[in-house]
């Protein structure tokens, strides 16, 4: 073992005072005789769906808090507008308060793990202490873990992770079914030293260290000072019916559809779609100068309302083994289930917080950020070359959120700058997937609002330096597939039927059809729209693809106040790109 890795856990254990420290081999025995344990101290309920177990959090731990998120950068300045700063020295002061003993009574399970096939000249390693056993199993399908990664990582360095629960055990105490610390939380990062703590919660991103801390907001950091991207962002294959295959990513807020999308079963005859990504992108050019990409995850972490047979079938037949879920529901013969997976709810279930539940019951028998956890390699669309090495090239990157009006269903951007603007323009309905006003519109540039590890400003300055530096620029689109009318139902049919956008994104990266120019960018032609065996009116077709110059009036006003807070770190080219729009808005508006 390497005397720096050795230095690292001993320190961390003699702050945190351990019962005992395990090196988590990645063996399949161990991880088995982990799921047992768990079992056994009836933390988690085994399902029967073979190796799938159930757990249920604490219903104070049961999503991201981005509130309890911190940048600690030297300068405030640098972590920018959109981030909570702390000055590093002062949150390594507070923490090492909060971790003082957090351990005692539980076992520091030492996590090596690689973001990026092993041995990938992209890929990265960390390594994770943590006192959770759940994290472990986790961990352990998200990414690849274990003596392989130490043995691949040479003499580079590595990530330090600290994670606690904040729950040490007294002797003889019983261990809580979910140990975490809401009232303690705080997850903090260290973008110039890139290292990641993370104490009190035993959720998603804000523990599984690898996901969030690791892959977005430490990545981006140094994705900045190397010359590459780190992305909130899906990777998929779309194939033709003529056989011809291109590569797009696209990046939605959280719980805006990427898994959705990054599996979605074409409705379109002839048409394919695989996955190599659900949620993170790692993007650089390649030696040829085309964009090139990594999926840094090994499993997919999926919200699991909604996910159904008929909206996601290749999701439902990733989970039907070796998966765990949290927060969902229980059913009588020991299976899983939640809101959206069948139209009729089963007549009886556990519900989430471990109650009876019936169909009369106003609350939902799922949490609605309960998740999945599986490898990602049980996708029956995984791509063949979702592991290469150097990754996949990419022919198109869509930009999207939640948005009942204003953006239409699909329009590209005039060029790389311009497609910088519209992902710092993105604006999003806010969703389950962290702690706050679910349906409350908000700013999340790039979908990276609350994962950039540095000033957004910056980052939008990166972007734009990024695209001078490729031969072979990708196209990039915006898309809305959640636009409403009215009554305030969905008027787009959305998941498989989105293949005709991907068809008409596919044909204009072949340059095989023309688009009309807007004052937002380029529309297509509703008739290049395929539309065959779609029950959708011509009027709402135009609706989706037309825009309204009074709301894009306002929208603009909107951004313009919005750019505002990042001051001087606000690239030129996104003030150009802003006041273009304008022009071009009030252009379109006048009579
Ligand atoms: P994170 O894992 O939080 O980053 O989320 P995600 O972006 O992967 O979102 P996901 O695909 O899990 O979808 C979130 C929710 O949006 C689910 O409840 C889906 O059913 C729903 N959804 C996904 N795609 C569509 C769509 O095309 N139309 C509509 N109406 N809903 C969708
Ligand atoms: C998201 O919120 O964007 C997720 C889930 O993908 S979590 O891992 O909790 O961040
Ligand atoms: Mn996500």
């Amino acid at each position: 073992m390497r005397e720096d890795i050795t230095r690292f856990v001993d320190e961390i254990a003699k702050l945190t005072e351990p019962k005992n420290v395990v090196y988590i081999t990645g063996d399949e025995a161990e991880l088995a005789a982990y799921r047992r344990q768990l079992v056994e101290k009836d933390v988690a309920i085994p399902l029967k769906r073979k190796n799938s177990l159930l757990f249920r959090s604490d219903p104070e731990d049961v999503a991201r808090t981005e509130g309890k998120t911190f940048i600690c950068s030297e300068k405030e300045i640098d972590a920018g507008p959109t981030n909570n700063w702390r000055d590093p020295k002062e949150m390594l002061k507070h923490l090492k308060t909060l971790f003082k003993g957090s351990m005692r009574g539980r076992t520091l399970y030492v996590i090596p793990y690689s973001m990026g096939p092993v041995g990938s000249p992209l890929a990265k390693v960390g390594i994770e202490l943590t006192d959770s056993l759940y994290v472990v199993i986790n961990m352990a399908m998200m990414t690849r873990i274990g003596t392989k990664v130490l043995d691949a990582l040479g003499d580079d360095s590595f990530v330090p992770g600290v994670h606690s629960v904040g729950c040490p055990l007294e002797e003889g105490e019983r261990e809580p079914p979910w140990p975490c610390n809401p009232e303690k939380t705080c997850i903090a990062h260290f973008p110039e030293t890139r290292q990641i703590w993370s104490f009190g919660s035993g959720y998603g991103g804000n523990a599984l260290l690898g996901k969030k801390c690791f892959a977005l907001r430490i990545a981006s950091a140094i994705a900045r000072d190397e010359g590459w991207l780190a992305e909130h962002m899906l990777i998929m294959g779309v194939t033709n019916p003529e056989g011809k295959k291109r590569y797009f990513c696209a990046s939605f807020p959280s719980a805006c559809g990427k898994t959705n999308l990054a599996m979605l079963m074409p409705t379109l005859p002839g048409w394919k779609v695989e996955t190599v990504g659900d949620d993170i992108a790692w993007l650089r050019w390649g030696p040829d100068g085309k964009l090139y990409a990594i999926n840094p995850e090994a499993g997919i972490f999926g919200v699991a309302p909604g996910t159904s047979h008929v909206s996601n079938p290749q999701a439902m037949d990733t989970i039907r083994h070796d998966a765990v879920f949290t927060n969902v529901a229980l059913t009588d013969d020991q299976d899983v289930w939640w809101e959206g997976m069948t139209k009729e709810p089963p007549k009886h279930l556990i519900d989430w917080r471990g109650e009876d539940w019936t169909p009369n019951r106003p609350q939902k028998a799922s949490h609605p950020n309960a998740r999945f956890t599986v490898s990602a390699a049980q996708c029956p669309s995984i791509d063949p070359d979702w592991e290469s090495l150097s990754g996949v090239p990419i022919s198109a990157i869509l930009f999207g959120g939640r948005r009942s009006s204003v953006t239409p269903l699909v329009y590209e951007a005039f060029d790389w700058e311009h497609g910088t603007f519209i992902g710092a323009s993105v604006s999003s309905e806010m969703t389950a997937a962290a702690a706050g006003t679910v349906g409350k519109l908000r700013h999340d540039p790039f979908a990276m609002l609350p994962f950039c590890g540095y000033n957004m400003g910056d980052y939008f300055g990166h972007w734009l330096n990024v695209g001078k530096a490729g031969k072979v620029i990708p196209k990039i689109f915006a898309v809305n597939w959640f636009r409403k009318n009215e009554s305030g139902e969905f008027i787009w049919p959305g998941f498989g039927e989105n293949s005709r956008v991907l068809k008409w994104i596919f044909e204009r990266c072949e340059g095989a059809v023309e688009a009309q120019e807007s004052a937002v960018g380029l529309l297509p032609n509703i008739d290049d729209l395929d539309s065959e065996g779609l029950d959708i009116s011509r009027e709402t077709l135009e609706r989706l693809l037309t825009i309204d110059p009074k709301e894009w009036a306002e929208e603009v006003k909107e951004l313009r106040s919005y750019f505002k807070i990042f001051g001087e770190r606000l690239p030129e080219g996104i003030k150009r790109s802003l006041d273009a729009l304008e022009d071009r808005v009030s252009e379109h508006a006048a009579p």
